[in-house]
């Protein structure tokens, strides 16, 4: 059924219907803008009335597996077969290959005949359906047959990224969170087109991933009551692992693990009192503080214990980051840990991994091959720009920008305030380019939004204090600066809170932002 092009513009003018009639719910009709998909892609051309409707008669054509992800976005609330071919036809979707869109691009052009989606790689397959996904009205969200008018606005969108590493993380350590929890969040994420996921998964509170060969570290420091405050406990087994790895990667999204060392480690040292310096099993520790715990930087038993741990993570995770820690030492003396990095460091390569840790590991002459997690607040941080004069690269995490974990005021429940209270504005306003002084763009890899967890403990606390923020760094890091607004980047959020409603996700309304 092909709805005449006038029909169609006059479809365009006509407001949101909200009123209800007898027959129930009006259908939603009015085309959503070309241009309000979160994060704002680089460039679109609308051609207003040239928009596609999706019909019982549509389908979608391609080979990839992103085809088969497209369907079950579009079949439950539609209600249409939407039958995957891959001969092109009448009235379809298409998603194709073709060199020249990038690593993660992709090109989106609809007109009333159909939708062609663009891309090189799978990755930019998947961003074009994320993007596709919010040019929907918000009942395509439905898991069951709404009415509505399945509009896509008509124009071209031709998308990429600005920083190739766009990341979140969740600390499973001081509150451990269940594989399903984490899937969840994965999804929420991918949605804007976030492709990395940083797992914390040691610190002093407990020890969240198995390895064969310390079983002590899990069978311990995994124990109930593990969490802050004595909440919880739980650990990843291996199988658990490699299955979020399979799921993420699925979502575009690499998982990056983390063994926090050589400070941070008491959970570590509770299960092996052996990694101490006086071999004296110190009590377990589930309070807040930071900074005490140190592993004995002197003993070969710490080099065979990191050896060892640095192994099997390597072994068990296809992305090309290791995330040593390395932050917040202050129990390590300085050339100790300096040492202790020129050892480690050339490990993690020995294992075929990129050395990732936080900006600390940058006092390391070793670090020139690593990537260097900058989670400071200060402007000028000379020992980062040394490490990046001399090879290493950048991923922008200010802790006053960034730190999900950072209440949004005073009166919201959860979070900490050391880095400052971080309404929307606040995680939106920055520029990673501008950031430091003196640090090249081609040194930045990309932004991430930290969500360190002593205040939370549910699925609910993760999504309030993640939402929306991680939407504003997800737009610093994906969209080409030039589009850059406070007052566009507030109304396209404010657009997409019904989602969040129908997915049932508890965000923070904002009161900075215009929720429809
Ligand atoms: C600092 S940021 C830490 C973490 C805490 C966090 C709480 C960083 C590298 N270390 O150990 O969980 O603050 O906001």
């Amino acid at each position: 059924m092909r709805v005449p092009r006038l029909a169609v513009a006059l479809v365009v003018a006509l407001p949101l219907v909200t009123a209800t009639t007898s027959a129930g719910p009006a259908p939603e009709r009015m085309p959503i803008a070309l241009t309000s998909v979160l994060p704002a892609v680089a460039e679109a051309v609308p051609a207003p009335g040239d928009d596609f409707r999706i019909t019982s008669d549509t389908t979608i054509v391609g080979d990839d597996d992103i085809a088969d992800q497209l369907a079950a976005i579009l079949r439950p609330a539609t209600g249409f077969a939407l039958p995957i071919s891959t001969r092109p036809t009448e009235d379809s979707i298409r998603l194709r290959r073709e060199p020249g869109h990038g690593a993660e691009g992709y090109r989106l052009t609809v007109h009333r005949d159909g939708v062609e989606l663009l891309a090189t790689e799978r990755a930019g397959l998947f961003n074009g359906v994320q993007t596709l996904r919010q040019l929907l009205p918000t009942a395509i969200e439905a898991d069951s047959p709404r009415r509505a008018e399945w509009i896509v606005p008509g124009g071209t969108i031709n998308d990429r990224p600005r920083y190739a590493y766009r990341g979140t993380m969740l600390d499973l350590a001081r509150h451990f969170h269940t594989p399903d929890e984490i899937r969840t969040h994965i999804d929420r994420i991918a949605r804007f087109k976030i492709n990395h996921l940083h797992l914390h998964l040691s610190d002093d509170q407990g020890w969240r991933i198995q390895i064969d060969a310390w079983p002590r570290l899990t069978e311990v420091g995994g124990a109930p009551g593990t969490g802050v405050g004595g909440a919880g406990g739980g650990f990843l087994t291996k199988a658990d692992y490699r299955e979020l790895v399979r799921y993420a990667a699925d979502r575009n999204v690499t998982i990056i693990p983390e063994i926090d060392m050589p400070g941070h480690v008491n959970a570590a040292q509770t299960a092996y009192p052996e990694l101490t310096c006086d071999g004296v099993a110190p009590r377990p520790r589930t309070d807040m503080r930071v900074g005490y715990s140190t592993l004995c930087v002197r003993e070969e038993i710490t080099y065979r214990f990191v050896e060892d741990v640095i192994r099997e993570l390597a072994e068990m995770t296809p992305g090309p980051y290791l995330h040593i820690g390395g932050d917040e030492t202050f129990a390590t003396p300085h050339g100790g840990y300096l040492a202790f990095q020129r050892r480690v460091l050339p490990l993690v390569e020995k294992y075929g991994k990129i050395p990732y840790g936080w900006h600390e590991i940058g006092q390391s002459p070793a670090a020139t091959r690593s990537v260097l997690q900058f989670w400071g607040r200060e402007r000028n941080h000379p020992s980062v720009a040394t490490a990046v004069a001399a090879g290493a690269r950048l991923i922008m995490s200010p802790a006053n920008r960034t730190y999900l974990d950072m209440e949004y005021d005073l009166l919201t429940p959860g979070g900490l305030d050391w880095a400052g209270a971080i309404e929307v504005s606040t995680a939106y306003g920055w520029d990673p380019a501008t950031l430091l002084p003196g640090i090249p763009a081609a040194s930045i890899l990309g932004v991430e939004a930290p969500l360190w967890s002593e205040t939370l403990r549910t699925e609910d606390d993760i999504e309030f204090l993640a939402f929306p923020r991680l939407v504003a760094i997800a737009e610093i890091g994906w969209s080409p600066r030039a589009t850059h607004d406070w007052a566009s980047f507030r109304s396209r959020l404010g657009a997409y809170g019904p989602r969040w409603v129908r997915d049932g996700l508890r965000f923070h309304r904002s009161p900075e932002i215009p929720w429809s």
